[in-house]
């Protein structure tokens, strides 16, 4: 395959050691998704993210594939002709074989090639590609599923085109195939089934048992090791599904997760231990002023404060200016994302802070989508109400400066008693009475079209936070991901994450979880899990993340009262800090971003392709060390044993003038710790002698 580009040295650093026959510039990436320029969940973001790096690194050689879905290719894509020559032979080939192909840009950072597949356009092959499989693998896909069904789709087509490219060429490069979830997975088996020379890796997000499981009643992490897999697959009609994405798993050169916990998952329930773990990044943007976040988070929580005003009218019995905002966020998965057990805690922190007679208010928002038919009525009456106070504010403040002007014009000091006049009172107290309202503020947003049996609001009925305005504590429940063309709340995800306080995410099922690592990089504290991939990765990383704002709650090894008591400590700490102190916490939660960055995080896909190539390429053979390093605690947080009392930056209203903690002192020391660790985290890819490929899985696994 003629090419247009060698690839990165520097990303593939050590590789001079490969042996001398292979010739890197030959081998071409393909990564294969269905959400390749095609949000559906989180494997976009991964992707997306990912790309200007992997872009970067293989340069012209980079191609994702993923499938035609025509308004996405509308807003996102630029068609072009295909680049590479071999590559647009294959694509011409296919497309007069009756396939519909597309190649473009991916308007994204790091523009990478896409090759799409309009999987629709094939159906006619359908039956005929199912019978291939279950003559093949024994796997039968029903009729009704079409997410199954597109997937058999996409992985015959995407198997082509990979046989395809290998066959246009008088040389054979070395292809590398990554596949992503089990949506891609049949892809790969397919080109493990007909032999061809491409090296494959599998990464699952989550596994398709895993999920159904937890969101069940099942005692998931005490059980993994006894699941009759096949029965409870079966049970859930997923079992077709479950081959597919086993058979990927089984057949790979290379299987990786996203996280430590994921990965012992996948050992039992798909029956493969990962190789690799890949965990994932996010492409961090870096302020060239320190305090740059510091300002965003002021200006954001001033936006979030005008939507208060106008939900909470005629209820505004609270000092705005200590009132802190808490959100959780991501699909509406009540139990698995761990909303049940926010709720209970925000009613104990309610008790709590009232019996303290605490002076700080808490509004928890829930951003999570469910059906609805649009935004209610009191809601958007309230914004209205509040517009018009300001409107009516600001005509009063214009006719007072247009009096006060033509005082001092004729030298005179005004007699502020007339200032006023009688329409400027009738029009304040109109404004005024218009605050009025019988009802108390409303819990959610919109109209919930499954009001009586929604699992957030009948909750809510259950522990009785109304937000009265004897609750310390409100919930706001907005039932749609945000946007900035909201009538309501006017702000993207991103700008609200930044006003926010603290991120909430008690999850009980997340291989990752982006919502926390999000936080993080924007210098937002955050609660997560121990049974979350992103809190066991910080665990390990950090050596006392609540001091940098990463609070990671036990749901591991504790009961769901004690890990529910356990949030609401967290939660009450958090309430008991100055602002002094939530501004230090920022700033060490924000230093930890390079740590989620993919230029750190990439090198664990790196160390993956290689070991696919060294296991397909049989001469060669990687042993293969990612090692991760270690954030110290923070320069200014005392060693244990204290350390357990003030790891979190905790100071009263009167230490906040105390000019002895010098942040920028600690920024440097944090700095020169962080670099010392992460000269540590060197990556090694040493050549092995040849060993025989120890991935050699019958690609017929779950035929018996
Ligand atoms: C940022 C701003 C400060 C502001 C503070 C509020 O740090 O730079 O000017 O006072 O945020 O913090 P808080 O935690 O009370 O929202
Ligand atoms: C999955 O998306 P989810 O929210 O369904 O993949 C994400 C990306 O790897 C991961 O962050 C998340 O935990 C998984 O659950």
């Amino acid at each position: 395959m003629p090419l247009a580009r060698s690839l990165s040295i520097t990303s593939l650093s050590g590789l001079e050691e490969w042996d001398e026959e292979f010739d890197l510039e030959d081998a071409v990436l393909f990564e294969i998704a269905w959400e390749v320029a095609n949000k559906v969940g989180g494997i976009y973001t991964v992707i997306q993210t990912k790309a200007r790096l992997t872009a970067e690194e293989w340069g012209e050689n980079y191609f994702l594939v993923g499938p035609y879905v025509e308004s996405n290719v509308r807003t996102q894509v630029e068609l072009i002709e295909p680049t590479n020559p071999a590559l647009k032979r294959a694509i011409d080939k296919m497309n007069s074989s009756g396939c519909k192909v597309y190649f473009g840009r991916w308007l994204i950072e790091g523009s990478p090639y896409v090759v799409l597949i309009d999987v629709a356009f094939t159906a006619w092959n359908l039956d005929k590609w199912k019978k291939e499989l279950w003559d093949n693998f024994s796997i039968g896909v029903p009729w009704f599923d079409r997410e199954a069904n597109d997937a058999v789709l996409f992985g015959f087509l995407t198997a082509w085109l990979l046989g395809e490219v290998g066959s246009q060429c008088e040389e054979p490069p070395h292809i590398l195939a990554h596949f992503h979830e089990w949506l891609a997975g049949l892809g790969l088996a397919l080109c493990r089934q007909r032999q061809l020379p491409v090296a494959t890796i599998f990464t699952t997000h989550a596994t398709l048992l895993g999920r159904y499981l937890c969101a069940g009643s099942v005692d998931f992490y005490n059980n993994l090791a006894d699941f009759n897999v096949d029965k409870e697959a079966g049970d859930r009609q997923i079992y077709h599904r479950y081959c597919l994405e086993r058979t990927a798993a089984r057949c790979a050169h290379v299987f990786t997760t996203v996280s430590q916990i994921t990965a012992v998952e996948a050992e039992h329930l798909l029956k493969r231990k990962p190789d690799i773990i890949t965990p994932n990044g996010l492409n961090v943007k870096k302020f060239s002023a320190m305090h740059e976040f510091q300002n965003l988070h002021a200006q954001s929580k001033n936006r979030i404060q005008e939507f208060i005003r106008g939900h909470f009218y005629g209820h505004l019995d609270f000092n705005l200016d200590k009132c802190l905002f808490l959100f959780i966020a991501g699909r509406y998965e009540f139990s698995n994302k761990g909303a049940d057990i926010f709720l209970e805690a925000l009613a104990r922190l309610n008790y709590l802070l009232r019996v303290n007679h605490s002076d700080v208010t808490v509004v928890a928002f829930f951003i999570m989508p469910a059906r609805t038919n649009n935004f209610n009525v009191e809601t958007l009456k309230g914004q209205a109400v509040r517009k018009q106070l300001w409107d009516t504010a600001q005509t009063v403040k214009e006719r007072f400066g247009k009096k006060l002007y033509e005082s001092l014009l004729v030298g005179q000091l005004p007699d502020v008693s007339k200032m006023l006049d009688k329409d400027d009172f009738t029009m304040m107290k109109r404004a005024i009475f218009a605050t009025q309202r019988q009802c108390q503020p409303p819990i959610c947003t919109h109209n919930m079209l499954e009001d009586s049996n929604d699992p957030i609001l009948t909750c809510i009925r259950r522990i009785g936070l109304f937000n009265s305005s004897a609750d310390r504590v409100k919930v706001i429940f907005h039932p749609e991901f945000l946007s900035s063309t909201s009538p309501l709340l006017p702000m993207d995800y991103e700008e609200f994450v930044r006003g926010c306080h603290l991120g909430v995410f008690p999850s009980y099922y997340e291989p990752w979880g982006y919502t926390p690592a999000e936080c993080t990089v924007m210098g937002i504290p955050s609660i997560s899990t121990n049974l979350s991939g992103f809190g066991c990765f910080m665990e390990e990383h950090i050596a006392d993340p609540s001091a940098y704002g990463i609070y990671i709650l036990d749901r591991r090894y504790r009961g769901v009262d004690e890990s529910c008591n356990q949030l609401t400590s967290y939660l009450f700490q958090f309430c008991q800090q100055s602002r002094r102190a939530r501004i230090i916490q920022r700033n060490r939660t924000e230093r930890l971003s390079d740590l989620l960055d993919w230029r750190y995080l990439g090198r664990y896909y790196i160390s993956a392709r290689h070991m696919a190539l060294g296991r397909l390429v049989k001469h060669l053979f990687f042993t293969h060390s990612a090692q991760g390093f270690r954030y110290p605690r923070p320069a200014s947080v005392p060693p244990s044993p204290s350390l357990s009392r003030h790891s979190s930056p905790r100071q009263s209203e009167a230490e906040e003038d105390d000019d002895r903690y010098d942040e920028d002192a600690e920024a440097e020391k944090d700095r020169l710790n962080i670099r010392q660790a992460k000269a540590l985290a060197h990556y090694v890819i040493v050549t092995q002698p040849t060993q025989p490929n120890s991935n050699n899985f019958p690609v017929q696994t779950l035929k018996q």
